[in-house]
């Protein structure tokens, strides 16, 4: 038996969001390896909340031999905390992390926390099965891509694995497996990973390498299928990066949607030059209600800056117009990039007042080093940790791992900022207009 754990930042509990896409996927291709898998999702702790660490292995119960926690950068320090701890009560139990909260850091986190076993970097599906068929063979681990482990007290990480490029011969995510009235409105759904885009401060960790791999429409479908059987009353939400980046296939997945008359709303997230009127005409048709647009900016010297590749005139044509189609449009932007000035985020703002006349929903971000982004590398060296000027994309209640974050500028890197002009004036100037930034 594994235990798969899905972690939450603690202060992101009251949202319960959807069940992870990436950890149903892992569960699937363990069963399929002939392993029973238990799923223990922090995100449905409930009224009680995220357990503090302390308390987590009370909260998992009886942990399987090998426990596998599932961490974003966010989450990270409670993750480790709560697997300390883990470990304390149940010392035989093999502790595995993977997600892209650790993927940066790997070494740095197998030498700091004696208590983390291994961590798989990447796609896992193919080499966490391997290494539970092998896990008793510790000359075959050097073997397994992605795997960190360690040999005779030092530790060893092998090279990555590839991504994955059939992603139809990957067993149905384990749907079975969580209970959907726990969570959101929305099921999540994944028809692609990856994305051929190079904006220089994204790290969707498994899109790096910048390859778009997708499912089969029918193969989607059949999935649509299933979780609209079993439950009719939620929306589905595409977990793509951008689904519309390839547009025929886009279109194909609406055509059928259509012919298959279902009658579950769903959302995507698309880029403004990924979209056009004919476009969101079909999409509507087809029942999608909410399209969110990375916009990241008004200024065009920012956008190109972040090789973003679009305009601020794009965005006031496209965008407006996605209301004509669209219950619910979202516009996320971030500010703070290093090199913003005054004026670059005086454009953004604008560009934000201007959209949300429209009923556009604004979303603006703190920029966050994240530490496998193109961006981050340029910037490294500047880090300063204040657990004042957060990101919200980590912000919350983290003054429990305050030393911790401080001590390990590598592994927590997404926690950190990077001086920029005129910070305090652009803090005002985002309050005084009333957006939470
Ligand atoms: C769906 C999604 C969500 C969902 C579901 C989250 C979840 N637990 O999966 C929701 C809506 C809840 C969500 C929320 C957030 N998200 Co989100 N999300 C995504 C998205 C679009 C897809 C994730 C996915 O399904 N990927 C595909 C699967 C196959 O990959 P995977 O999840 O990494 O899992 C694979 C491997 O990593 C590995 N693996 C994963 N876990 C484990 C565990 C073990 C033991 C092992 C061995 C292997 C392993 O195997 C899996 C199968 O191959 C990604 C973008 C992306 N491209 O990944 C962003 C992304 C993961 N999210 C991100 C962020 C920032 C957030 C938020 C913090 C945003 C916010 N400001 O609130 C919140 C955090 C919520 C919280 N509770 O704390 C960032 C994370 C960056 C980082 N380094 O941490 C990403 C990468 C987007 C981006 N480009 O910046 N998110
Ligand atoms: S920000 Fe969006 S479009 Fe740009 S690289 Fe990341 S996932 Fe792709």
């Amino acid at each position: 038996m594994i235990t798969l754990v899905n972690c939450v930042a603690p202060h992101t509990a009251s949202d319960p969001g959807i069940p992870p896409p990436g950890l149903l996927y892992l569960a699937a291709s363990v069963r399929q390896a002939g392993f029973a898998v238990r799923l223990a999702d922090l995100a449905c702790a409930g009224s009680a909340g995220v357990p503090a660490p302390e308390d987590f292995p009370k909260w998992l119960g009886e942990p399987a031999p090998i426990v596998g926690f599932s961490t974003m950068s966010n989450m990270l320090p409670y993750a480790l905390e709560a697997a300390r701890c883990l470990k304390e009560a149940a010392p035989k139990t093999s502790i595995v992390f993977g997600g892209c909260g650790p993927q940066a850091a790997v070494k740095d986190i197998m030498d700091q926390f004696p208590f983390i076993d291994f961590v798989f970097q990447g796609e896992a599906e193919h080499t966490f099965a391997e290494f539970l068929r092998r896990r008793d063979d510790p000359d075959a681990w050097s073997r397994i891509l992605g795997l960190a482990y360690r040999k005779n007290g030092s530790v060893q990480v092998n090279p990555p694995p590839s991504r994955i490029k059939d992603l139809d011969a990957l067993p149905r995510p384990a749907y079975d497996l969580v209970d959907y009235s726990g969570y959101s409105d929305f099921l999540g759904l994944q028809t692609s990973r990856g994305c051929p885009f190079s904006c220089s401060y994204c790290e969707g960790s498994l899109s790096r390498q910048q390859l778009l791999a997708t499912h089969s429409i029918d193969r989607v479908i059949e999935d649509v299928r299933h979780l609209h059987r079993v439950y009719p009353d939620k929306k589905l939400g595409l977990v793509d990066d951008t689904f519309t980046v390839q547009r025929g296939r886009a279109a194909q997945f609406c055509r059928q949607y259509l012919a298959a008359d279902f009658d579950f709303h769903w959302g995507i997230a698309s880029r403004v030059d990924g979209i056009d009127v004919p476009m969101m005409e079909l999409l509507s048709k087809a029942r999608c209600q909410s399209v969110y647009f990375g916009i990241e900016s008004g200024s065009d010297k920012t956008l190109q800056a972040v090789r973003k590749g679009i305009t601020s005139k794009l965005i006031c044509e496209m965008v407006p117009r996605a209301r004509d189609y669209f219950q619910d449009v979202i516009a996320s932007f971030i500010w703070g990039f290093p090199f913003e000035e005054l004026a670059d985020l005086e454009e953004t703002l604008l560009l934000a007042a201007f959209l949300s006349t429209y009923g556009v929903r604004i979303q603006l971000h703190l920029w966050s080093p994240m530490p496998l982004s193109p961006l981050f590398k340029q910037y490294q060296d500047q880090l300063v940790y204040d657990p004042k000027v957060q990101s919200n994309i980590v912000s919350g209640d983290v003054a429990r791992y305050e030393s911790l974050i401080a001590a390990n500028p590598a592994i927590f890197a997404p926690f950190y900022h990077v001086p920029h002009p005129a910070f305090e004036q652009k803090r005002q100037m985002i309050e005084g207009m009333g957006f939470a930034g």
